[in-house]
């Protein structure tokens, strides 16, 4: 996919705010600070249209982004950010899972993993998660730039096996930085939203 128009369309954090229309969307998920924004702004060819890295775990919303009048990108606030009272973690859970069981427009969810780290319980409960909703999905390896590419191969075999992911589900070493990756998320979004 070749972006030349992507656009903010939304933000809520209940199904009022949501956008309206029938365009498929893909989810963003994963831990506060991952790299989810720097995603989307990474597919969007933008600098700035997802706000990055400003205080983690502070992004309680739901963003949704229209990319070429075909489909829209939603960036999920993020999870296990260390800082946050439960009453926050609550709310998190209600935004995150009301959207994902009830959105039927939802038509796959991209799950983000640090590269560096092996998966944490909590991604290892969100992928259990994602397997139980039955949608397609993809496992996108953040910030492979800050490793080097000989390891890539064996740091994806580790989160292939902490994550116990069956092995159609694809896993995409992706640098937003060094703009790593583009065609190859592109290609599985197209698959998955059947664009
Ligand atoms: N080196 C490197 N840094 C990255 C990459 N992607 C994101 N970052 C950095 O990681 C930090 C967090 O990125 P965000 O995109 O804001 O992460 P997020 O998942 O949206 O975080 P929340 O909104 O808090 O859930 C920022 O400082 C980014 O610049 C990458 O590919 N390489
Ligand atoms: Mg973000």
């Amino acid at each position: 996919m070749n972006v030349k128009n992507a656009e903010h369309i939304a933000t809520a954090v209940s199904p009022e705010g949501y956008p309206n229309g029938n365009l498929p969307e893909i989810a963003m998920v994963g831990r506060s600070n991952v790299g989810k924004s720097s995603l989307i702004n990474f597919l969007t060819k933008s600098k700035s249209l997802a706000k990055v890295g400003n205080t983690p775990g502070k992004t309680r919303v739901i963003n949704f982004f229209n990319v070429e009048n075909k489909l829209i990108l939603v960036d999920l606030p993020g999870y296990g950010y260390a800082k946050v009272s439960e009453s926050e973690r609550k709310r998190w859970e209600k935004i995150v899972e009301t959207y994902l069981n009830n959105r039927s427009q939802l038509c796959g969810i991209i799950m983000l993993v640090d590269i560096r780290h092996l998966p944490t319980e909590l991604d290892e409960i969100m992928y259990r998660w994602i397997i139980t909703m039955g949608k397609p999905h993809i496992i996108v390896a953040t910030k492979a730039d800050k490793v080097s590419r000989s390891h890539h191969q064996r740091l994806i075999n580790e989160i292939r096996r902490t994550l116990d992911l069956a092995p159609g589900v694809p896993v995409i070493p992706v640098s937003a930085t060094r703009k790593m990756g583009y065609s190859e998320v592109w290609s599985e979004i197209k698959k998955i939203c059947m664009i």
